[in-house]
């Protein structure tokens, strides 16, 4: 209606009497307006109540209402995944893992992977009968990625094998499935993007050629937690508890016995830079242990003969190389010997030699599982099964005749370089065969206070160190069993004995002491080594150096 056809005049108004009240017509309307209105609100609840009535009835005709969802309170007997196989064919079992991938591929059939310590089977979630419904399909999809969800289904043979699962020969038909525990839905890094091969250049944010995100190591670190979930760091730290477990073993089978040994000392163990300074320890500085290296050796003064620790190692070094933590856990051992430092020598040589086999024969699988994303793993020689001695100088010699500058070794300044020692490391696995080789008779001069010179040569020393790969795993020694020399010694090296920290290890030797020797080695690195990783915190759970103090 336009503005000038709008009645200005109550006589024009066909609505409303001449008096401005509402005319009959218009109050007739308005009630038939109110009833239909009332009809239609009437009609819609009906309609929601005939709706809600239906769901209703559909849930309780869920038949499968009972078979997923909320955790029941019962006892069922639980299945490790890693103990299925193929004997549990068409059998029932009960697994509790965790929801590595979902998929739906119909309202009545969906595939879900289930992971359990790496290992994944790939779980078949198909509506029939009543075991089953629609529901429970669409329920089962709607669970977040890495919950962790308790599974009872019949083991069956797929055909084809699940190539995407790791035990592919394998399969399970749900009957039943329930939330144990939910993942957030928005997790920093996915366990299957981590699960691929570490980038070769550190890429934040980037995509691969499939266009899956790249995780760098520093956002796998950041994450450890979820990291540490994947197939290959179960392996990889399955391998370190073994390496640790084998060490301990060899050493008990040969009558050592373990010890731990303090942490927090009042000396720095390795004498210098390179410690950890504790500053309010009760007033006074302490500092946190370099190595065990004064109390393994107080305590063959003390006739504990053979004694052996595994322990955490700190050091302020500020190295940020692929090898170099500032705490690392430390495989250390210390025994007398009846004749020579060779005696140990030969013993730890075969210690080496012992991991290295077990852990090939023992753990094959595990080995397997980290080749697929290291392939060196594997591949680990050893010449006829025995270590290659070589004395240091044979060593340089081997440097010097492929070309390599060795002037600062020749004149006993420095020690081996990193890229020297790689170096060395090709050039005696193309000559020897072997990926593990020791140098023995080290300079004095590049070796701790408390080495044991050379009998002969004064400006040699009886100490070795034992690599593999062509990186040092493992420093050892013959140590200086006499309080006397051994002052001369430290004050050689500016290290007081008279010090506070030092005087009680100095005293150790007074009453006599047998003649000794020992070796510390680096759990991380030969896990690293052995494995062939590229750094060393891939072999370590929760790593710490100069950048990195969490989680
Ligand atoms: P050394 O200082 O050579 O010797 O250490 C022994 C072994 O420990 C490992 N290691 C390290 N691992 C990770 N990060 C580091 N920063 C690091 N530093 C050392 C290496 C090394 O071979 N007391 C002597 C041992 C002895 O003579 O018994 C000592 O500590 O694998």
């Amino acid at each position: 209606m336009s503005e000038t056809s709008l009645p200005t005049h109550a006589k024009d108004n066909p609505n409303v009497s001449a008096d401005g009240a509402p005319s009959k017509n218009a109050l007739k309307k308005a009630q038939k307006e109110a009833e239909k209105a009332a009809k239609k609100a009437a009609a819609k609840k009906a309609d929601e109540e005939k709706r809600a009535a239906q769901q209703a009835q559909v849930a309780s005709e869920d038949t499968a209402k009972d078979n997923y969802g909320a955790l029941p309170e019962d006892t069922v007997q639980i299945t490790h995944l890693k103990k299925l196989g193929p004997e549990d064919a068409d059998k029932e079992v009960t697994v509790i893992t965790r929801v590595h991938n979902s998929r739906s591929q119909s309202a009545k059939l969906a595939f879900l992977m289930l992971r359990q310590q790496g290992k994944t089977i790939q779980a078949v979630v198909a509506a029939s009968g009543d075991e089953v419904s629609r529901q429970m399909v669409k329920w089962a999809t709607s669970v977040n990625i890495n919950s962790f969800v308790r599974v009872t289904g019949l083991v069956k043979k797929p055909n084809p094998p699940v190539a995407s699962a790791s035990i592919s020969d394998l399969e399970l038909h749900v009957k039943k499935i329930y939330l144990i525990s939910s993942a957030a839905e928005v997790i920093p890094m996915q366990v299957k993007d981590a699960e691929r091969p570490p980038p070769a250049v550190e890429q934040e944010g980037q995509v691969d050629a499939e266009g899956a995100p790249v995780v760098t190591l520093k956002t796998r670190l950041d994450n450890r937690v979820i990291d540490l979930q994947t197939e290959c760091n179960q392996a990889i730290f399955t391998i370190s508890s073994a390496v640790e477990g084998l060490f301990e073993e060899y050493m008990r089978k040969s009558g050592s016995r373990k010890f731990n040994t303090p942490k927090l000392l009042g000396a720095a163990t390795e004498g210098g830079s390179g410690v950890f300074e504790v500053n309010n320890y009760f007033g006074k500085s302490g500092f946190l242990a370099q190595s065990p290296q004064l109390h393994k050796q107080m305590l063959i003064a003390g006739d504990c003969e053979s004694v052996f620790e595994i322990g955490p190692v700190f050091r302020a070094e500020n190295s940020n190389t692929h090898r170099h933590l500032t705490e690392f856990t430390g495989l250390d051992f210390e025994m007398v010997f009846d004749h020579h430092y060779h005696e140990v020598l030969d013993f730890a040589e075969k210690l080496i030699v012992f991991i290295v086999t077990e852990l090939k024969s023992r753990y094959k699988d595990e080995i397997a599982v980290v080749q697929k994303y290291f392939p060196k793993a594997g591949d680990f020689h050893l010449k006829d099964g025995k270590a290659l001695r070589l004395k240091y100088f044979d060593g340089i010699k081997l440097l010097r005749d492929a070309g390599v500058d060795t002037t600062e070794q020749d004149n006993y300044v420095t020690d081996l370089t990193t890229a020297q020692e790689k170096r060395l490391g090709q050039i005696i696995r193309e000559k020897y065969d072997t990926d593990f080789y020791v140098l023995d008779e080290f300079p004095m001069s590049v070796r701790p206070f408390y080495t044991k010179p050379h009998p002969k040569d004064p400006k040699l020393s009886n100490s070795y160190d034992f690599f593999m790969r062509g990186e040092e795993i493992m420093s050892g020694a013959q140590r200086i069993n006499d309080a006397s020399e051994l002052e001369a010694s430290m004050r050689n090296k500016g290290v007081d004995p008279a010090s506070d920290g030092f005087s009680d290890y100095v005293n150790a030797f007074r009453q006599g002491c047998r003649p000794h020797a020992g070796g510390g080695l680096g759990l991380n690195r030969i896990v690293m080594f052995f494995l062939g990783l590229d750094n060393v915190r891939q072999a370590t759970p929760f790593p710490r150096d100069p950048q990195r103090l969490r989680p």
